[in-house]
């Protein structure tokens, strides 16, 4: 399999997570990209994001939500995506919840860069949106042991904000998201996925 990905995107490291805790990681070639102006991304994905998997007989699969349910099945099912009941409402939901924070928070990085900044409408949405979806996760009892979609999808929020803002510090006054963070840092699948900038930094 390859994975097209940026390793600024939250989104793809969500599938590295995922393939790392699924014992897959070793079957996927990583091919780094731009989605921002990489031609042979759009004529595989109409929509030209990252993450986009190629699967050995060249299926294409995007979006991330859509790749790590392929991941689970692959790897035997139910484990990542539990098969059904509150665990696996749970896990939908945290995924979707970290998915939508973890929009707002490179559609607000992509707005604080832009030269000169410029004031953006939307900016307090997202910056509203973040900082509540963090909250709702302070309240959730997040695994240190087994890995869900809901803690994958916790793990690439946070990852981001840390990675993005280091200067702002989402631990403040949430003590259990604090804890659970500083307890994965050294978990394989975190540690091997780390984000970091390209020579050119692509939006967002
Ligand atoms: N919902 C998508 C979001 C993917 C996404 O937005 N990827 C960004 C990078 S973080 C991207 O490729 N942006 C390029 C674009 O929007 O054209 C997923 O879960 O895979």
């Amino acid at each position: 399999m390859q994975l097209w990905l940026a390793f600024t995107s939250p989104f793809a490291r969500k599938v590295r997570i995922a393939a790392h805790e699924l014992g897959l990681a070793g079957e996927i070639e990583l091919v780094e990209t731009d989605p921002w102006t990489d031609a042979r991304l759009r004529a595989v994905n109409p929509l030209a994001k990252v993450p986009t998997l190629i699967l050995e007989d060249g299926e294409v699969l995007y979006e991330s939500s859509a790749i790590c349910d392929h991941l689970d099945e692959r790897a035997g099912g139910g484990r990542l995506f539990p098969r059904s009941g509150r665990e696996r409402r749970r896990a939908l939901r945290l995924q979707g919840l970290t998915d939508g924070a973890a929009t707002a928070a490179g559609r607000l990085f992509a707005a604080e860069r832009r030269a000169p900044p410029q004031l953006d409408p939307m900016t307090p949405r997202f910056e509203q949106a973040i900082a509540a979806s963090l909250d709702a996760i302070e309240t959730e009892s997040l695994s240190k042991d087994v890995f869900t979609m809901a803690e994958v999808g916790v793990a690439c929020l946070l990852g981001y904000l840390d990675f993005r803002w280091p200067e702002r510090d989402f631990r403040a006054g949430r003590p259990a998201l604090s804890d659970w963070w500083t307890a994965m840092a050294d978990r394989p699948s975190i540690v091997a996925t780390a984000h970091r900038l390209p020579a050119v930094d692509p939006l967002p």
